[in-house]
């Protein structure tokens, strides 16, 4: 350990034996949080023990404006940095649904996602340069590692952009200097993630360090059917950097060995922080002294031996040998404080369990005061005390016993009217609102529903090409953010392969414009990790069908985001890609029910055209919500009428757009197939059927002030108009609008829907035409409506 040589003595022993003590505190949470579990107060537990001592040495080389990336293996290191308490840890193994108690996820997540708050109640950016700074954890293993790489990118942005070196972004970062640290078991390795974001973290020299807790097993699997040659390191020395090419720095050290943990550390972390140089700590033999998890025992698939080896080589136990071999304190010492780990811990679980349960028992009088209020005037006496009995008792009763009891109460006394009901009808209302915000709030922070419409301006009648429209618009967005970067696949170089970006990396440095390697799912998690950090990447997803690649880093990390952390985190993500239809099986995919099924918490646009496509662009980057902005595929060479305000006018987001007025049908639709409709209801015009349509523009959110009622109410009859597959947007689209908006009761015909087929658009202009709803299709449905309402006027035809 360095630190001898820095300090006194007396200060190394002190910073040692706090070591230690944590720990002892640390194990003892396991311990005792396994028989949590149990005894049945809380449901699961993973927890940190074996990791401890590497954890220690982590946390030292970790330094104010540093970000972890990790996960559920992690709780010693967040108690050595002080960012989460013993109590904290219990009450997240306990659910507590309250952030002031269980500040990682309000009680959201299982216990062991750990996490920091980035932004303030307010909504403001918290000074995250001066703080120790985890993401938020989530359970896909893998996962953390595309979020660590933009993490970790920002860094090297802050150093090399001399724009944000100003005052403003001295909150996130002191020019570059922070590391984004990495935890990974090392089954987890296996994954495709870890993969492509090492390889992506080597491409781009960036402040990534990597700790790899290797206990030699998957849950059961062994790592020789995890990892090539059962080594992670060795798998990966061919990233290994030398004299001829920058590549990761490599380190690989026993897990039990304090002494050597702690050189390792600090020499990584001081190469990683000033050179950017990535670096990968291999931390091999680790420990797993209760196996894997509380639902399971890993008696079941370690030999004896194995376990036996286990015991002897526990860090916590060869961190003591070391300090008394080195004298470094005495016997008694050490006994004193895995004495007094214990009682900590104790008095930590009972803290933490009473303050998770007193508000719920409070609660649950409340309700049983109330019920029994209306037990005097009620026939039905007995079955109300048999209520009140049950929630009487419940031993640790929970919020549902006491909804249940009083939902119980308020169905039986239904046809009596008395102030007791009354005041038990308000109580149990003001409780749905209460649990609505512990248990339903955060998807989104909602801010962005406020932003206002600031309309296109036309200086004169000059129309340009599509893409045209879009570069122009995102050359006044590089100028307007100096924290907007945009990257994807050919987006700097080449600017974009449909030129939306022609010569803006040029204009604007490789730094703020940039192309990365084919590399969806990392691409997505790039950004992820930026957004943290404050900064806007827009990510490009070079087409909608590749989409699915990063489905699972948008779904899992950014769609879950401000819910988990109940919106102590946020990402404002955009993600720009294209696509509904050109040509063949990949480039013309349309899986918007999957999309929008699978990405509640993102904002999803489906611009029409290139002009609306610009204005989402403006729109979500003038609010703090994630959103993906789908751009028609086969528009980027047609005309559109060049606005003058580009950079500043936005759509709002929810507002459909009525572009065609009409009486006799409404057809619902977005994208590409506005301008079909609308060349279909020109032949139906023709032929005396006057069709509305009506642009959605966006699916998420959709449509927030019902408006699309108000055309059903004129028509009264509707067709949903789709690419995707049946039940898929289209299906989506019906249920907002038929139920949601209770558009059933205007209708005169039966709701249709005219969607693609179920197989995917087979290729060339005849394959588009029999795959995906046509101008003809759309022409004969809206007859067909017709023709059903009213067969004398719109006979058969066919
Ligand atoms: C994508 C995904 N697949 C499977 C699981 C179930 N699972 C949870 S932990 C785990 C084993 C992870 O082992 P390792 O990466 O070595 O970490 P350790 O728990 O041993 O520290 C598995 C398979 C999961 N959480 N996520």
């Amino acid at each position: 350990m360095s630190q001898k040589n820095e300090i006194s003595f007396e200060e190394f022993r002190k910073a040692v034996l706090a070591d230690y003590r944590v720990a002892n505190e640390s194990r003892e949470a396991s311990l005792l949080g396994r028989k949590e579990v149990l005894s049945g107060k809380a449901k699961f537990g993973i927890f940190g023990d074996g990791k401890e001592i590497a954890q220690l040495a982590m946390a030292k080389a970790f330094k104010h404006g540093d970000f972890r990336s990790g996960y559920y293996r992690d709780q010693t290191f967040m108690f050595a940095l002080g960012e989460l308490t013993l109590q904290e840890w219990f009450a997240g193994l306990y659910a507590h649904a309250d952030l002031t108690a269980e500040p990682s996820s309000a009680g959201r997540q299982m216990g062991g996602h750990y996490s920091t708050h980035f932004v303030n109640a307010d909504g403001s950016w918290k000074e995250l340069s001066s703080k120790y700074n985890s993401s938020s954890d989530i359970s896909p293993t893998g996962s953390q590692m595309p979020r660590l790489l933009g993490l970790a990118l920002a860094s090297k942005l802050f150093r090399t952009n001399p724009h944000l070196h100003s005052a403003e972004f001295e909150k996130f970062s002191k020019k570059g200097d922070e590391i984004a640290f990495g935890t990974i078991g090392d089954a987890s390795t296996s994954e495709g993630l870890f993969w492509e974001s090492i390889n992506a973290a080597g491409v781009m020299q960036i402040p990534m360090l990597v700790s790899v807790w290797d206990d030699g097993y998957g849950i059961s699997v062994p790592k020789k059917y995890q990892t090539t040659k059962g080594d992670i390191y060795e798998a990966l020395k061919g990233m290994q950097q030398d004299k001829k090419a920058p590549g990761f720095e490599m380190y690989k050290v026993k897990a039990w060995d304090y002494s050597a943990l702690c050189d390792t550390y600090e020499k990584a972390s001081a190469l990683c922080r000033k050179e950017h140089i990535p670096a990968l700590i291999h931390v091999e033999e680790v420990t797993q002294p209760q196996g894997h998890s509380t639902s399971g025992s890993h008696e079941r698939y370690k030999t004896p031996e194995r376990l036996q080896w286990e015991k002897d080589f526990d860090g916590i136990k060869k961190m003591r040998e070391w300090i008394l071999k080195f004298a470094i304190a005495k016997e008694e010492e050490l006994t004193e404080i895995e004495e007094k780990a214990k009682e900590v811990v104790k008095d930590a679980r009972n803290k933490a369990w009473a303050a998770y349960l007193e508000p719920i028992k409070q609660e649950a009088a409340e309700a049983i005061a109330l019920i029994l209020a209306t037990v005097e005037g009620t026939p039905h006496q007995d079955a109300v005390n048999k209520f009140i009995a049950e929630l009487k008792a419940a031993k640790d009763p929970m919020r549902k016993d006491a909804i249940i009891a009083m939902r119980k109460t308020l169905r039986l006394t239904r046809n009596e009217n008395s102030p007791a009901r009354e005041a038990l009808q308000r109580f149990n209302k003001q409780y749905q609102a209460v649990n609505e915000d512990r248990y339903d709030s955060h998807l989104y922070t909602n801010e962005v529903l406020s932003v206002n419409e600031v309309k296109p301006e036309y200086g004169n009648d000059e129309s340009v090409n599509g893409h045209e429209i879009l570069r122009d618009n995102f050359d006044a967005i590089l100028d307007k953010y100096p924290q907007v970067v945009i990257f994807g696949e050919d987006s700097g170089k080449l600017g974009g392969v449909n030129q939306g970006l022609e010569n803006m990396q040029k204009k604007y440095g490789e730094e703020r414009v940039f192309d990365t390697g084919i590399r969806e799912a990392t691409i997505v998690g790039q950004a992820i990790g930026l957004a943290l950090r404050g900064l806007r990447p827009i990510a490009e997803i070079q087409y909608l069908d590749y989409l699915l690649y990063a489905l699972q880093v948008l779904s899992d990390d950014l769609a879950t985001l401000a819910y988990r952390t109940k919106g102590t985190q946020r990402a404002p993500v955009i993600i720009r890609t294209r696509g509904h239809r050109l040509e063949g099986i990949w480039h013309s995919g349309s899986p918007m029910g999957m999309i929008i099924n699978s990405l509640r918490g993102i904002y999803v646009c489906v611009p029409r055209n290139m002009t609306q496509a610009a204005g989402f662009y403006n729109t979500l980057l003038s609010s703090n919500e994630p959103g993906l902005v789908i751009e028609p595929l086969n528009s980027y060479r047609l005309k559109e009428h060049k606005p003058s305000n580009f950079g500043e006018f936005k759509l709002p987001l929810g507002i459909p757009e009525v572009i065609r007025e009409g009486k006799d049908v409404t057809i619902v639709t977005y994208g590409p197939l506005c301008r079909m409709a609308m060349e279909a209801a020109q032949q139906l015009e023709a032929d005396n059927i006057s069709v509305e349509i009506i642009d959605v523009q966006t699916l998420l959110p959709f449509d927030i002030n019902s408006s699309i009622v108000e055309s059903l109410k004129k028509t009264n009859r509707v067709l949903f108009l789709d690419e995707d597959v049946k039940g898929g947007a289209s299906a989506y689209m019906m249920e907002k609008v038929l139920e949601e908006q209770g558009g059933y009761a205007y209708l005169d015909s039966a709701p249709r829907t005219l969607t693609g087929k179920d197989h995917r658009p087979a290729y060339g202009s005849d394959g588009d035409f029999f795959s995906k709803p046509s101008v003809e299709d759309i022409y004969d449905t809206v007859y067909s409506i017709m023709n059903e309402a009213n067969p004398a006027s719109y006979p058969d035809i066919y």
